[in-house]
């Protein structure tokens, strides 16, 4: 009850100071991409968002109708039909943004939204800052911050994975949980607090085993949110993966068949590629950004080659994967070894490779190389092509959560969770060594202080405006 009201008068603070900036106002914007469409969307929010389109509708009363309901119908300006349209009504608090909402489904010539959203301007409306329906949602306490930023997230995700993340943290997503753990968190710190007034008395009202524990949860869970962010990371930006291998490993074939299109040049001349090529595919949602590289052997006297060669070595340090191709009818076991150990040695995430296993006996090959994890296959044939992509993907997803599992996505969060994780710990070691009571309510206030920084509940207009700025207008 207690958070509740604390909620609410933070909600209420904001407001206040936002009164200042618009918050009464109605705005209005296209929510549709920019450009010819079949059709465009255009949105209204606020106390005025009815009464604007009543004016130019003529065929009904829209200020009378129930909320939730479609019209079709004309809309007319100054006796001029700007276009036919269906005009969706939704009435405060049911709505996206919790306030009357009016969402004009026109024609999606770029012409005709602009003619409607200058009349609705003309009517009293002004135009939305980015991000300013989601904001609106967010003081209406429609959304918390960490589902607001999501909506941003889903907008910009081009892959299924990131689609899926971005999905599950509107829903609530971690957010519920930390919140939970802050509750708790509140109650030991007001118990801890009036401990401090009976200072004298000696007494204990914050049970210490429990209290320890909720730490330790705290602890653990703010972990694993942390460790989520590489996955976070990739699933936004993608996995680099380097193509690296002798001259005339199959580097190029290789990728050229990820592709299925003729992208790098192949031939049988060793030093074929002399710079590298980048392309992206996307497996299992995904994204894989390939990295073609010229082939990387010693004592090279072509000075081109040398300098691709110098570039090859760069993009195998800096990729998140390293996939170490080679042909297996030239290479030897003892070879791999001092390759497999020199990679060990550079901290690589790395897979070996073995190519052109169509042109010996599979089962020849296999047993020559037997106690080595390899993946072999045949770039030129594609066989075995599903394999090596699920090692990828295996690769990618190792030591980390499951898709399944809440994954923090957002820079944002990220840094919240590891200032939550220092002040956490600095909390479990002033319990550990029994420090003065006022010094441990500081650091739990540390700790609350983050945590409210993550969903939202301790915010200030500064950080809003940096966070919903982000957005497209129109959301
Ligand atoms: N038999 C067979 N030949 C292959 C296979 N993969 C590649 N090759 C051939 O090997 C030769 C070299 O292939 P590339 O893809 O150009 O090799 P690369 O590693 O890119 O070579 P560089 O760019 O010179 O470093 C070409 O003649 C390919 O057709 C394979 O799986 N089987
Ligand atoms: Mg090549």
């Amino acid at each position: 009850m207690e958070g509740l009201f604390y909620f609410w008068a933070v909600g209420l603070n904001l407001k206040m100071s936002l009164r200042l900036t618009g918050w009464d106002d109605t705005i209005v914007a296209l929510a549709t991409p920019p450009g010819v469409g079949a059709i465009g969307v255009i949105r209204l929010s606020g106390s005025k968002s009815i009464s604007i389109i009543d004016q130019i509708f003529p065929s009904k009363d829209l200020t009378n109708v129930s909320s939730h309901t479609l019209h079709v119908g004309f809309l007319k300006y100054k006796e001029e039909v700007l276009d036919e349209v269906v005009v969706s009504i939704y009435k405060s608090p049911r709505s996206y943004t919790g306030e009357d909402v009016v969402e004009i489904s026109c024609h999606g010539s770029p012409f005709i939204q602009q003619q409607i959203i200058n009349v609705c301007t003309q009517l009293g409306a002004r135009l939305a800052k980015a991000g300013e329906f989601t904001q609106r949602a967010f003081l209406n306490g429609k959304l918390d911050l960490t589902q607001a930023e999501a909506v941003a997230d889903l907008i910009a995700s081009n892959t299924q994975a990131s689609q899926k993340t971005a999905l599950k943290n509107i829903r609530g997503g971690f957010s519920n949980e930390l919140k939970f753990l802050r509750e708790q968190l509140i109650q030991f710190s007001a118990l801890i607090e009036l401990e401090l007034d009976f200072s004298q008395e000696d007494v204990e009202f914050a049970d210490r085993t429990q209290f320890r524990q909720l730490i330790e949860t705290i602890k653990t869970r703010t972990n694993e949110l942390i460790n989520s962010f590489r996955l976070g990371n990739v699933i936004r930006n993608g996995v680099s993966v380097a193509i690296i291998g002798k001259p005339n490993a199959g580097k190029s074939t290789l990728l050229n068949a990820f592709l299925n299109e003729e992208r790098a040049i192949v031939s049988e001349i060793p030093g074929t590629t002399r710079d590298t090529i980048e392309e992206v595919i996307n497996i299992d949602g995904i994204l894989f950004r390939l990295i073609d590289t010229a082939g990387i052997r010693v004592g090279t006297t072509d000075t081109i080659e040398s300098v691709g060669i110098e570039r090859s070595r760069q993009k195998m340090k800096d990729a998140d994967i390293v996939v170490y191709l080679f042909d297996v009818n030239e290479m030897s076991s003892e070879e791999l070894k001092s390759l497999t150990a020199e990679f060990n040695s550079m901290d690589l995430n790395y897979l070996l490779v073995g190519n052109k296993i169509d042109v010996n006996d599979e089962i020849k090959i296999r047993t020559k190389f037997s106690g080595t994890n390899i993946v072999f296959i045949s770039a030129k044939k594609h066989s075995h092509l599903e394999v090596l992509k699920e090692r990828m993907v295996d690769l990618v997803l190792k030591d980390t959560v499951q898709l399944e599992n809440v994954v923090v996505t957002n820079a944002r969060h990220y840094h919240s969770l590891v200032q939550v994780k220092e002040a956490i710990t600095d909390v479990e070691n002033g319990l550990l060594n029994k420090i003065p009571g006022d010094l441990l309510a500081l650091d739990i206030r540390r700790s609350l202080q983050y945590l409210g920084e993550i969903t939202g509940e301790i915010t200030n207009e500064d950080q809003l405006d940096y966070i919903f700025s982000k957005f497209c207008i129109g959301k």
